[in-house]
């Protein structure tokens, strides 16, 4: 047996043609949950419900003693606690996060890691400090091109020993638009365990792998990061020799409440006939979502959504709503989202090594029977 960190921790890897999803995925994905879709009725996700996503495990972090050091090439390193990041004016912003791997499990041949259907989405208020008030105040050296962030969890990934490592380019790190913040409270909260205690980085419009949780060090950096969850994880790859491109702003998406009510195992959907109303969420984290069409017929032809903006939060999902007269018999509905920017989710599944930023549109089979 290989007594070597490699021997725990497998390269990247494809699922063969007739390979099920295995019980080590099946152990992820038991830690790792996600939004049940009917939530996607909340503006603002609710405690508990927001998806979480945890490569190691959720550290034990002490508030007491806890501090963020904020260093590297800058003029004046700090070491800030709590209370001291508590006495900058607080801001707010509502954002729509979404895992990188959402629908990872759906797409073919399904890469092996987290099995996410398409639910690893949530939307919170996140309240704390921006990164640049923080960056300016300690003053950025000339030269100075990347910062990086470290999370106090640590883990083996890939044969790699590692503490949850993740980099931000200068501009975007001191950019006002998305605002970056070094959040303390979630929907008015103090940050739960799972989403980063005490505090986390919010990156608005990014993937989740860039908001590092249980951020516990801030570095500004002269060269470009080359960590593990940079370099080698994060990157769109059609092989695996390949650099591939960094993972980084949320494709647009649209996702359904799933209408009617379920079957226990098989969750398939049912209605009755009739008008059933349809509605749910749709964000990209590029430019906000114009428009949200709904098929019936496998995408044959497509009815407009109402698309209700949330007017003051750029970065959280807009609602949409239509109704949908059921007649009996086997349906698929297809929602499909557009942005301002002209980007359109597909309708073949954009596939890569790591099932990043796929973003294939939803297709939720629904039964209808007469009572
Ligand atoms: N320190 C640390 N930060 C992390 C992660 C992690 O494992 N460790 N996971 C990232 C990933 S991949 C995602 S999708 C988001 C999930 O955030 P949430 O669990 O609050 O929804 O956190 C990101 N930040
Ligand atoms: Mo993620």
């Amino acid at each position: 047996m290989d007594r070597s960190l490699q021997g725990v921790s497998g390269p990247g890897r494809v699922a063969g043609p007739e390979e099920g999803i295995s019980t080590q995925e099946l152990a992820l994905a038991a830690r790792n949950h996600g939004l049940p879709l009917e939530c996607l009725r909340y503006e603002v996700t609710p405690p508990g419900l927001h998806y979480v996503l945890v490569h190691y495990d959720i550290p034990a972090v002490d508030a007491t003693g806890w501090e963020l050091t904020v260093g590297g090439l800058v003029h004046t390193p700090v070491a800030l606690d709590l209370a001291a990041l508590r006495a900058y004016r607080p801001v707010t912003h509502r954002v729509t996060m979404e895992c990188a791997g959402n629908g990872r499990a759906l797409l073919s041949p399904r890469p092996v890691s987290q099995p996410w259907l398409v639910e690893a989405v949530g939307t919170a208020e996140w309240t704390g400090v921006p990164l640049r008030i923080l960056l300016d105040e300690v003053g950025v050296e000339p030269g100075a091109v990347e910062v990086v962030f470290t999370g106090a969890d640590h883990g083996v990934e890939r044969g790699v020993e590692q503490d949850y490592r993740r980099s931000l380019p200068l501009d975007v790190a001191l950019g006002d638009v998305p605002e970056v913040l070094v959040a303390y409270a979630m929907n008015g909260e103090p940050l739960p365990p799972q989403h980063g205690f005490p505090v986390r980085l919010v990156v608005p419009g990014w993937y989740g792998m860039a908001h590092v949780k249980w951020l516990r060090d801030v570095t500004v950096t002269d060269t470009p990061f080359t960590g593990f969850q940079q370099s080698v994880a994060y990157r769109i790859r059609q092989s695996a020799d390949e650099p591939g491109a960094p993972v980084t702003r949320i494709a647009p998406r649209a996702l359904m409440v799933p209408p009617g009510f379920p079957d226990f195992m098989s969750r398939q959907r049912v209605v009755h006939p009739g008008f059933v109303p349809l509605e749910g969420r749709a964000w990209s984290g590029w430019a906000p979502v114009e428009r949200v069409e709904v098929s019936a017929d496998g995408g044959g032809s497509w009815t407009d959504a109402d698309v209700g903006r949330q007017a003051g939060h750029p970065w959280a999902w807009a609602a949409w709503r239509v109704l949908w007269t059921a007649t009996p018999g086997e349906h698929v509905l297809t929602v499909r989202a557009t942005d301002a920017e002209g980007r359109v989710q597909p309708m073949e599944q954009p596939w890569n090594r790591g099932g990043f930023g796929n973003n294939l549109v939803q297709q939720v089979p629904v039964l209808c029977v007469s009572t």
